[in-house]
């Protein structure tokens, strides 16, 4: 069950909600759509079924790390809904630069990784909040403080905040500096759109030219990444010479 603390006005756009423990920040968001603040940021210090995509979990063991889930309005435009991963992924990038690591990257379509070690994840989904109206549920796992065991008990390369700034960060100053970096970013969407943050997006990745091997529901595609549409999808050049877009997948890097 939930402990909900009393909410807290923050210096940022929207209310923070934190709670000592909860399943999952995005399953509590659509749980209580109807009579949470939006926007509003619900924060948990443990996950007890943290999710990824498709069904894969998200390790949330209780302590220092950033489990995070933004409930907004979801864009009315379809050609502002792209924003809202690309908003997330920057919004990561600008934090994590704010408290000393460098050399995060976007693996596509939001996953930020240091080298091969992923740093944080991206999960969004909606819901319907009062009056029927549609939301969005931004949700952000960050590494903040993991133990080596904890890291270890993830079975991809991952790494944490601390590990790479090594320094200790507080986990305020990273909250806020991610959340400052989103609502930036959210609102340079809202009059320009995706295409407002997809230079930036885009330039941030380090698939461009790279041959790659994208996991799709039902087949698996190998090609070069030849761009990023304006719209958040991966070109591809593939094998036979023929162009594809994929709006999500699992990329897998093929070696150089
Ligand atoms: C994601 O899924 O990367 C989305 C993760 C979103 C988590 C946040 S936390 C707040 C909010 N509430 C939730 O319940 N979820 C969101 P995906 O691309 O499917 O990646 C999942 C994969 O990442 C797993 O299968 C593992 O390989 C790996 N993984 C799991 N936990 C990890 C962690 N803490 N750090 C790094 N990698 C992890």
């Amino acid at each position: 069950m939930t402990k909900t603390d009393t909410p807290t006005q923050s210096p940022a756009p929207a209310p923070i909600i934190h709670l000592r423990t909860v399943d999952s920040t995005n399953a509590y968001c659509q749980r209580r759509a109807q009579e949470l603040p939006c926007p509003c940021v619900v924060l948990a210090d443990e996950q007890t079924a943290g999710r990824g995509r498709q069904g894969r979990s998200w390790h949330s063991p209780d302590g220092e790390n950033l489990y995070l889930s933004i409930l907004l309005p979801l864009p009315q435009a379809d050609s502002h809904l792209p924003a809202l991963p690309m908003a997330a992924a920057l919004a990561g990038l600008d934090a994590l630069t704010a408290v000393g690591v460098t050399g995060a990257w976007i693996k596509w379509p939001n996953d930020l990784l240091i080298e091969n070690r992923k740093i944080m994840g991206v999960l969004i989904e909606t819901c319907r909040g009062r009056g029927s109206r549609e939301l969005a549920v931004v949700g952000i796992g960050m590494n903040l403080d993991m133990s080596a065991a904890d890291l270890a008990a993830i079975d991809r390369p991952a790494t944490s905040v601390r590990a790479e700034a090594g320094r200790d960060v507080e986990r305020a100053e990273l909250l806020q500096a991610l959340i400052a970096a989103f609502f930036a970013a959210w609102e340079q969407a809202q009059t320009g759109g995706a295409a407002a943050l997809q230079p930036r997006w885009s330039a941030a990745s380090r698939l461009l030219g790279r041959s790659v091997q994208v996991e799709l529901p039902n087949e698996t595609l190998s090609g070069t990444v030849t761009a990023f549409a304006t719209d958040g999808s991966l070109c591809l050049r593939l094998r036979d010479g023929s162009d594809r877009r994929v709006q999500a997948g699992d990329v897998h890097l093929r070696p150089l």
